[in-house]
């Protein structure tokens, strides 16, 4: 019994030692990250599919890249970019989304990127929020808020948060 004391012992520092280590590297990865004002549109009963939109800004010199994401509000978080050809929207999914220091990206319904709910579990109805884990390439994971607003006053609230 005590032959397996110091190992057990060596064991406990090196857990001790390793955990804030992973937590402060983590943090650091998400720390040059600004991700503004998530929010989702109100979905009618039955529709299985639903739109979430939200800013993200680098504040270091490294793009990001965003890679996926998922949330309990659906089966399948997809990113998406929206087209309008001849009158014609068009979507269609995208592998990753990239982040410049100077081309922050902003999610607006009506065009451009967003994120597609794919089998929503139930409507989305305003005022209701929802947790969003964002999936980013080196920086690993955010996890944000989504709270269920109108497209106008989702991005009235999302310009908002940008002073200039
Ligand atoms: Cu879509």
């Amino acid at each position: 019994m005590t032959r397996h004391l110091p190992r057990l012992a060596a064991a406990g520092l090196l857990a001790a030692g390793l955990l804030p280590t992973l937590a402060a590297a983590h943090e650091q990865q998400a720390e040059d990250l600004r991700i503004a004002h998530p929010f989702a549109t109100p979905t009618p009963p039955g529709a299985m599919t639903g739109g979430a939109y939200l800013d993200i800004e680098v504040t270091g010199d490294r793009p990001a890249v965003l890679v996926g994401a998922r949330s309990p509000a659906s089966d399948v978080v997809e990113i998406h970019h929206m087209t309008m050809t001849d009158g014609t929207m068009r979507m269609r999914p995208v592998p990753e989304l990239r982040i410049t220091p100077d081309a922050p990206v902003r999610m607006r319904p009506g065009g451009g990127h967003h994120l597609m709910l794919i089998d929503l579990r139930g409507p989305l109805a305003e005022g209701d929020h929802f947790p969003l884990t964002l999936e980013f390439a080196e920086r690993g994971e955010v996890e944000v808020e989504v709270w269920v607003q109108d497209a106008a006053e989702g991005s009235a609230a999302a310009d908002g948060h940008h002073g200039h």
